[in-house]
């Protein structure tokens, strides 16, 4: 009788629920699971990624179905392993191997180390992701469920927050818990009584952070960039001036309406009391009014801000459909929000923001057209 096997590989740095739900429908639809973890280099390891001995006890933690199986192959043989040499090792003439891959797999496959050999020893079983590319690859095979839009990025974030129990179940969340695991983030949040965050403005942040980390995702910008950016962002939001001239930090926003001094504040923040880089000090400074050269991590920044779920401004769902497929376009739809927001409260709107708009407007021209009709 032929088993059908199917491979789950990854870094499960940590295991989430987006995980076991996938865990759980593969043992559902297979006669086994083999849950294979990575092995990743010890000089990586620190605050950021877990030890081989504490990702597999996040593992064996979960309740999953009996005939899920975790293997210890990759991380045993003490260096990165390509996929083929896992496939190799778990061939069998009782076999009908099956290797899981996401929809980013897919469309890589054919990059991958010796990809003819691996297509003959299996069949590539691809788990779409919500909200990704939903180009259909020929001659794979597609799941018929799709996998949560959790990931592992979220569960470090959601640490710092203290609110990773929403993402992990609860024994993976004491392991991370007494392991002080994925601490990294929390040296900024750390810091929110000191620069009087309040309540309402951290919940903010944190689901402004989750959103960028899938916009990071979907646009390939570093994520843990954005992860510290947008914890930032609004760091300067309730500190005054002179509380800032008593931490050294001089700033002097008078020409700046009030609303927008805050992105002034932070960047200073960012920039004199945590070091921070010019790529995360100035997408801060950009957030509120954004700015002329903007890259992707600022227009993420700010765009994450303005299309966090709980925000309900005018004309948001388009701003969201737009950030699915071009940051530009999305900048333009913000923009445009927010002028004829002020507009019709007859508030002073900053020179630069209606300058960047017209950049984007003009650079949009022509494009989009299709998208821009189905409206
Ligand atoms: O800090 P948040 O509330 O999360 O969001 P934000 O940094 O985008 O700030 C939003 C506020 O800034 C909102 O009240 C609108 C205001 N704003 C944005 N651009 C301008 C502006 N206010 C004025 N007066 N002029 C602008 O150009
Ligand atoms: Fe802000
Ligand atoms: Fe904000």
């Amino acid at each position: 009788m032929m088993k059908r096997t199917v491979i789950y590989g990854g870094s499960f740095d940590p295991v989430h629920k987006g995980h076991e739900n996938i865990i759980n429908n593969l043992a559902d639809r297979f006669d086994e699971v083999l849950v294979v973890p990575t092995y990743i280099s010890p000089f990586k390891a620190g605050n950021k990624t877990a030890s081989p001995k504490l990702r597999i006890k996040m593992l064996k933690s979960c309740e999953f179905k009996p005939n899920v199986k975790i293997s210890t192959f990759e991380v045993r043989r003490n260096k990165c392993s390509y996929s083929i040499d896992t496939v190799r090792h778990f061939s069998s003439p009782n076999r009908k191997l099956y290797f899981a891959i996401g929809s980013e797999g897919a469309r890589t496959l054919d990059k991958w180390f010796m990809a003819d050999e691996l297509k003959k020893l299996c069949e590539f079983y691809v788990i779409p992701r919500p909200g990704y590319d939903k180009t259909i690859v020929e001659g794979l095979t597609y799941a018929d469920f799709v996998g949560m839009d959790v990931s592992s990025s979220e569960v470090k974030a959601a640490v710092a927050f203290g609110k990773h129990d929403t993402l992990v179940n609860a024994a993976v969340a004491s392991i991370i818990d007494k392991n002080e695991l994925y601490r990294d983030y929390k040296k900024f949040t750390d810091t929110y009584p000191l620069f009087d965050m309040k309540s309402e403005r951290i919940e903010h942040t944190y689901r402004a952070t989750v959103e960028g980390i899938k916009l990071a995702k979907r646009y390939d910008v570093n994520i843990d960039d954005c992860i510290i950016a947008l914890i930032m962002h609004d760091i300067g939001k309730y500190v005054t001036e002179e509380k800032l001239e008593k931490m050294g930090i001089h700033v002097s926003c008078e020409s700046l309406p009030p609303p927008c001094r805050h992105a002034e504040y932070g960047a200073e923040i960012c920039s004199k009391y945590f070091g921070l880089k010019k790529e995360i000090v100035e997408a801060v400074r950009t957030h509120t009014t954004c700015g002329m050269n903007m890259d992707a991590l600022a227009e993420i920044v700010a765009l994450a801000d303005y299309i966090e779920p709980a925000r309900k401004f005018v004309g948001i769902d388009e701003v969201r459909a737009a950030a699915a497929i071009d940051l530009g376009l999305a900048i333009e739809k913000m923009l445009g929000n927010t002028i004829k927001y002020l507009q019709r409260y007859n508030k002073y709107i900053v020179p630069i923001t209606i300058d960047v708009y017209r950049k984007y407007a003009e650079k949009n021209k022509g494009k989009f057209e299709l998208w821009k009709s189905k409206k």
